[in-house]
């Protein structure tokens, strides 16, 4: 029988504010599906976050934070390699070798930077332009299969499989194609305007439900969501505020649109949203308590980055010494 090697998944998120219920439902939520059959890497990604001005102390608390919330989640740090990006510092060196087979056209053409440049106009920095190179290095340099991520990164991954195919199609075989893995919560909307992606970063606090929330911030969050002016609960074009909590309120419940529909038949949107807030709020519960051990324990966070980052290191290197050998560059 064939001998099949054993996949990996990777993935990462940012430190660049408080974890959103986008941010769950998207990633984080869908981390441990894994864990059993795959080798799994699940990364803080610190070094993407400086893209956008971070103040360092909060970046610092946030690293540890994003860290301790991967364990309250369910992933087990001797099972799965948690770890912080700038720890490992292969990330940084294939990025650059990845930026001399990107085009800028390419990295011209991707909506987050678009987006991101308007949001920061006094400081459209070379790293948000060349991010999603970055993101190629995170997932290339572990020969990654499966990457699971919301939908606002599936561009991202389609300019990592190209790069990667390019760099093979010159060098020879290198890399690994990687495949995203989207579920339904791929992308979760603002609760302020429902048309724009749920983010992080957002200013508007009312706009984004975060994973610490306390209960009763959450269902006060939901119940002030907009909608629109009808009182039916129905999944329809212009009725995009109740469809974005229709998608959140099947994800934590299992419910598909009829039976969410018939639930809330003729009550009104008022019930409808309170159900979403006590249904997020039930799963979240536990993993605020865990997070909360967690975090107060912080030599047990940092023993686990320092493993973590040597485990991650080493599978690195491995990658890293091939590019370079394939490129040129001479060994010491
Ligand atoms: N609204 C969302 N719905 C579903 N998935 C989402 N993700 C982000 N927002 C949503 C997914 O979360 C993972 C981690 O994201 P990230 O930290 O790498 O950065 P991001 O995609 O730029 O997320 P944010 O929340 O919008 O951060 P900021 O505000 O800092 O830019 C990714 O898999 C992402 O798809």
């Amino acid at each position: 029988m064939e001998n099949e090697r054993k996949k990996t998944v990777f993935s990462g998120i940012q430190p660049s504010g408080n974890l959103t219920v986008g941010n769950y439902l998207g990633a984080l939520r869908n981390f441990s599906e894994f864990t059993d059959k795959y080798n799994c890497l699940y990364c803080v990604v610190d070094q993407h976050a400086i893209t956008v001005r971070q103040q360092p102390a909060e970046l610092r608390r946030r690293t540890y934070e994003v860290l301790a919330l991967y364990i309250a989640c369910g992933l087990d740090p001797e099972q799965s390699i948690l770890y912080v990006q700038s720890h490992v510092p292969q990330h940084a060196q294939l990025a650059w070798v990845l930026d001399c087979y990107t085009m800028f056209g390419e990295l011209s053409r991707m909506t987050q930077f678009k987006d991101k440049s308007a949001k920061n106009e006094n400081n459209i920095n070379a790293g948000l332009f060349t991010y999603p190179v970055l993101m190629a290095a995170d997932i290339l340099l572990y020969q990654t299969d499966l990457v699971p991520i919301g939908e606002d990164q599936k561009q991202h991954l389609e300019l990592t499989r190209d790069i990667a195919a390019r760099f093979n199609a010159v060098y020879s075989d290198t890399f690994v194609i990687p495949e995203p893995y989207m579920k339904s919560g791929a992308k979760i909307y603002s609760l302020a305007e429902p048309t724009k992606k749920m983010s992080k970063s957002d200013q508007n606090e009312n706009a984004v439900v975060r994973i610490l929330d306390p209960k009763d911030t959450i269902i006060k969050k939901f119940r002030r969501a907009v909608t629109d002016s009808e009182t039916e609960v129905r999944r329809a074009e212009g009725k995009e505020g109740i469809s974005n909590l229709m998608t959140i309120y099947s994800c934590f419940t299992g419910k598909k649109d009829e039976e969410i529909e018939a639930e809330f038949k003729g009550v009104g949107y008022g019930e409808f949203k309170t159900a979403v807030g006590e249904a997020c709020a039930a799963e979240l519960e536990p993993i605020q308590k865990r997070y909360n051990e967690i975090l107060s324990d912080k030599s047990y966070l940092e023993s686990v980055m320092k493993n973590n980052a040597e485990k991650a290191s080493y599978l690195a290197r491995k990658t890293l010494s091939k590019v370079y050998r394939k490129v040129g560059f001479t060994t010491l």
